[in-house]
């Protein structure tokens, strides 16, 4: 049975030269290739490189951060003659690179605060510019740095189309105050303050962003994602990203024995199961559109990424999480489909069953949001229905006035009857009936919020939920009536 995955037609990402070298390692390009043509080679594996992060500085063993720092920055060296200027943002790159009064930088380096990067990256920029110079700039910073806390300072650069190139090199958690969790934290990773304790231990499900897609929707440039697995990428996607002018994203994902609890001679391959389970999509977009991805050869189960990570040693014990295990499952999956990252016919029946199937909020994102919608219009209700203990009741008078802002929700609740799934949808003016029948026409909406019907106050001309009554919604509507008629 052909069974259609439904995905975009995304082509392969084209990195030239990789199809004249030679690969040492099946399904890693990380190869330096002084034999090869000298324009079939590496930038690292020349002898006169920029070394711009040099020998010295104090990351752990096995650091992806610091090596993914050192290809990109030696990249848009190459790209600019030299003429470049960094702008970093507190963190682990900075704190390890720059113990004062040393430096391991060997490019002219900026660093100001946590979270404003992209700010003074801008103000680089737009000095060089009124200086009539061609120097380029790049920023970058760690997870919590650019999906928190410089948040607001990137999507800033972003709607500017400031030119600056910006990447994140994500270790997927605050990693130089001892391991806080950030935005961009996978749920179940235990960190200092995602604890592998209580029901669900480690980070929760249903927080956090997914940066490369919030840069697209900005509709910048360029857009790419990237590991430390595959590192002629990454020089291609830097190389890339300086021919163009305006603002431009790469998120890179660095592996972090520290906070990952992960042997340090495990990072490439653990960032190269990122990929190939589908966990970590690496793709490129241009203008808000993805133009093309990187292919995985088969898809690795979850499992295999996870199981030799202490932050995710709850998963496995004392019992396995099989609930959580199959969320995780079903992201990769989700992520096959809605990128292309495999071809249909290369997946065995129950992948592409599985691939089909994947819910498309795996994450739980829109779930606690929708929750958290629900519980805003409960609060409302409820407010409403207090103000209504405060208001004297005449016979059946419509007690609740509504805010105007409250009202259109009332009215459209009572109006979008037909359109939700429980509704109990009245028939005629509620006006005309007795009271009794009206106290059961409470609506509940699909999120399971009740509401009377929105009716017109005769009196004061203004609409507002109906009195329920009896009903006595989740508390004391007739009791508190009655007080105050006393
Ligand atoms: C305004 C402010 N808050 C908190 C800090 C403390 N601080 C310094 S680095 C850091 C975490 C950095 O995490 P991330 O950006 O993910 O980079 P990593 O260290 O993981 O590379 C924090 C919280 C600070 N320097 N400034
Ligand atoms: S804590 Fe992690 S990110 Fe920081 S230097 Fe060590 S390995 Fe690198």
């Amino acid at each position: 049975m052909k069974v259609e995955l439904g995905i975009p037609a995304t082509r392969e990402t084209e990195i030239p030269s990789r199809d004249n070298v030679k690969f040492y390692q099946v399904g890693s390009y990380a190869v330096g290739n002084r034999l090869a043509e000298v324009i079939d080679r590496s930038i690292q594996s020349d002898p006169h490189r920029y070394n711009s992060l040099t020998s010295g500085h104090r990351a752990c063993q096995g650091c992806g951060e610091a090596l993914g720092a050192r290809y990109a920055l030696d990249t848009a060296m190459a790209e600019t003659d030299g003429d470049l200027v960094a702008v970093n943002a507190t963190g682990c790159l900075e704190v390890f690179s720059t113990p004062y009064p040393e430096s391991a930088w060997t490019v002219p380096w900026l660093h100001s605060l946590f979270g404003n990067a992209p700010a003074v990256a801008t103000g680089v920029a737009a000095a060089m510019k009124a200086k009539g110079r061609n120097t380029r700039v790049v920023a970058q910073g760690g997870d919590g740095g650019t999906v928190d806390i410089g948040m607001g300072c990137l999507s800033g650069m972003f709607e500017r189309n400031d030119d600056v190139l910006y990447i994140c090199y994500d270790n997927e958690a605050y990693m130089n105050t001892g391991v806080q969790r950030s935005g961009a934290t996978p749920p179940t990773a235990r960190t200092a303050t995602t604890q592998a304790v209580g029901e669900h231990p480690g980070n929760i499900f249903g927080q956090g962003k997914d940066m490369a897609r919030i840069a697209m929707a900005h509709e910048i440039p360029y857009v790419a994602t990237a590991t430390v697995a595959d590192l002629r990428d990454l020089e291609y996607k830097v190389r890339k990203a300086m021919t163009f002018r305006g603002a431009r994203y790469i998120h890179v994902l660095v592996p972090c024995p520290l906070g990952w609890g992960t042997p340090s001679n495990e990072t490439i391959k653990l960032a190269r199961l990122a990929t190939q389970t589908g966990f970590f999509p690496v793709f490129e977009a241009e203008a808000g559109e993805v133009t093309s991805v990187s292919k995985i050869r088969r898809p690795a189960p979850i499992e295999e990424y996870l199981k030799s990570q202490r932050r995710f040693a709850s998963l496995f014990r004392p019992e396995r999480d099989e609930e959580a295990l199959a969320r995780l499952q079903a992201i990769c999956d989700r992520n096959i489909r809605r990128y292309g990252l495999i071809e249909e016919d290369k997946l065995d029946s129950d992948v592409l069953e599985r691939v089909v199937n994947a819910p498309e909020d795996p994450e739980g994102r829109f779930d606690s949001i929708r929750q958290a919608t629900a519980e805003t219009k409960r609060a409302q209700v409820e407010a409403a229905f207090g103000k209504r203990k405060k208001s004297k009741l005449e016979g059946e008078s419509f007690s609740t006035v509504m805010r105007p802002e409250f009202e259109g929700d009332a009215r459209s609740q009572a109006g979008g009857a037909q359109g939700r799934s429980h509704t109990k949808a009245g028939s005629g003016s509620a006006t005309d009936k007795p009271l009794a029948e009206r106290r059961s026409e409470v609506l509940i909406d699909s999120s399971g919020i009740e509401a009377g019907p929105s009716v017109l106050d005769p009196e004061t001309e203004t609409f507002g939920v109906h009195d329920p009554g009896t009903t006595n919604y989740e508390g004391d509507v007739e009791a508190t009536s009655n007080e105050e008629e006393k």
